[in-house]
């Protein structure tokens, strides 16, 4: 049954360039569900943008010593850039810089605000006194209470996952000045994330048992039942949103506050260009809303977001959140400020057509349910022996014998014996098989079947041996044996297409496909090719040499 699904991928602060870290957390699972929901025939909206607000962004503009809003510019045009490289389909990406967002954002403040869902409150805060400035979230680190990371920001330990005040880090530092801060009083409008304690056992602890991935469930479990606490949602910054009310002059809103309505905002900017009706993406109950996100974002879009949308009362909550866990780069966390990444702006420079294969090791590696490793060895074994050897290999045996026996047609088979159709029946079991993985976002599980199929299919030309029927005279065998294989590549252009769409485009070419649904291609209505087109290879082999360049710019960073 056709479905509407909204798919958000979190929005990357435009505060510095992406990695691979990133893109195996959220864009690529995100992207992968988006390109299969879509072949499906799905009406699907997958929406992003750039995180623009928040004390992530003045704190970067210091240290290059330009402007907030030249940073913003600097950083959006290369992310969004680096998403379009690696063949990421967003429907739409925006920032929160723009003018619709800060409508959208100001009247969600207003609204809550005229419903009297906040509360007004005077605190003291973190104040550094020789910046004369508050130290808001990320202006402020120190020992997180929880699990003694030091190095924890004043809204979030990055360590843990908790999401913190400023006032509860243990020894907190000024990231301005180095000092330690003094407190000082201020009025904030508090979100009482303990009024709908409620509201979040009934929606979440009764419903969301089953479906939800453990690592998240978990975690947004022991949180509700910890207790939840009021949290601010105004920040004293001169950077964001202006807090839309004349109490608040000089105020802005907290950046998770606005953050997440982003993804509303987007889908807004995106119907107005499409001349579509954005509402039903966003509050129609029967729309499936997923947000793909890592695992420090849990907390906000499990439950700051959904009690936000829960308080506007029109909107629908998230259907799942599967969030990942943490990417690690050669056995050490990934670091922005160590320089401890591959970014992908420089994978680019280094790899200009292998997009398809990062993509292929930050999906058969994913960080499911675990943080997990990238090494650039295994890189390389993986494209060397699975995408080279195994599907590379199977595609450019078909074309080149099919060229070779038949001058790029399919041969035609009257009928196949009962050991033909069973293996027929197999392979076309594969979309399937594969799709119900990625529905369950199982991913990993997903590509291995993908490599699986391409493994029968390089298995089966090895048992049979055309190369050697061909000479003993039994052409109609060979007919046979090389149709079976086109039609398994066809299957193949098909479902590689959400993990490597290079790949697909490249495949479905040659091999003439027109088709573009999921299901397209079945037993009945097999591949046929008229012409197979001769192209180059599809994967390349990745040397020793390009991996140890890899490894010694990497150690430079030890430095
Ligand atoms: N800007 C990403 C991060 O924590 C954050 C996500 C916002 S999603 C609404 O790096
Ligand atoms: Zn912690």
């Amino acid at each position: 049954m056709k479905k509407r699904y909204t798919i958000t991928a979190a929005l990357p602060y435009a505060n510095g360039p992406i990695h691979i870290g990133h893109l195996a957390g959220a864009y690529i699972p995100a992207d992968i569900y988006s390109r299969f929901l879509r072949l499906k025939g799905n009406d699907i909206i997958f929406v992003c943008g750039s995180d623009e607000h928040g004390a992530a962004i003045p704190i970067r503009a210091k240290k290059e010593g330009i402007s907030p809003q030249k940073i913003i510019d600097k950083y959006h045009t290369i992310i969004k850039k680096s998403f379009e490289d690696f063949g990421i389909s967003f429907d739409n990406y925006s920032r929160t810089s723009s003018k619709t967002h800060h409508k959208i954002a100001s009247e969600f403040f207003n609204d809550l605000n005229n419903k009297k869902i906040f509360l007004e409150q005077e605190s003291e805060q973190l104040y550094d006194e020789k910046e004369n400035q508050f130290l808001a979230d990320r202006y402020v680190e120190g020992e997180c209470p929880k699990c003694n990371f030091d190095g924890a920001y004043g809204d979030q330990c990055e360590s843990c996952g908790s999401s913190l005040n400023p006032t509860d880090l243990i020894n907190p530092k000024s990231k301005l000045s180095g000092n330690k801060p003094s407190l000082k009083k201020t009025k904030h409008w508090f979100l009482p994330l303990n009024k709908f304690d409620n509201f979040l056992k009934e929606w979440f602890l009764k419903e969301k048992k089953e479906d939800w991935k453990i690592n998240v469930f978990g975690q947004v479990k022991s949180w509700i039942n910890e207790g939840l606490k009021p949290r601010a949602i105004t920040r004293d910054l001169d950077w964001g949103i202006p807090v839309p009310i004349k109490e608040a002059i000089g105020k802005v809103l907290y950046v998770w506050f606005d953050a997440p309505i982003g993804y509303i905002s987007s889908t807004v900017e995106w119907a107005e260009k499409e001349k579509v009706d954005w509402k039903p993406y966003w509050q129609d109950p029967n729309t499936e809303l997923v947000h793909f996100i890592g695992k420090d974002n849990i907390v906000f879009h499990c439950i700051i977001f959904p009690s936000i949308l829960k308080a506007s009362e029109k909107y629908i909550l998230p259907t799942n959140v599967p969030a990942n866990e943490f990417l690690n780069l050669e056995g050490r966390k990934i670091s922005t400020s160590k320089n401890w990444a591959i970014w992908l702006h420089e994978y680019m420079k280094d790899f200009p057509e292998l997009q398809d294969t990062l993509r292929y090791v930050l999906t058969a590696n994913a960080p499911e349910n675990k943080d997990n490793d990238f090494t650039w060895k295994d890189f390389q074994a993986k494209n060397n022996n699975e995408l080279v050897a195994i599907f590379g290999n199977f595609i450019n045996r078909v074309v080149v014998l099919t060229q070779k026996y038949y001058e790029g047609k399919t041969p035609l088979v009257e009928t196949f014996t009962e050991k033909e159709n069973d293996l027929l029946d197999k392979v076309y079991s594969y979309p399937e098989k594969i799709g119900n993985s990625i529905e369950k976002f199982k991913f990993r599980e997903a590509i291995n079947t993908m490599i699986d199929l391409a493994r029968i299919g390089n298995k089966y030309l090895a048992d049979e041996e055309p190369w050697k029927v061909i000479k003993s005279d039994d052409s109609e065998k060979v007919k046979t044996i090389m149709n079976i294989s086109i039609q398994i590549c066809g299957i193949l252009s098909m479902v590689c297409e959400p993990f490597l769409p290079n790949t697909s485009i490249k495949l479905k070419k040659q091999f003439n496909i027109k088709n573009t649904n999921w299901d397209s291609i079945n037993k009945n209505s097999p591949v046929i090719c008229e012409e197979i087109e001769k192209s180059n290879l599809i994967f390349r082999k990745i040397e020793d040499e390009e991996i140890e360049l890899q490894l010694e710019k990497l150690n430079e960073s030890k430095k």
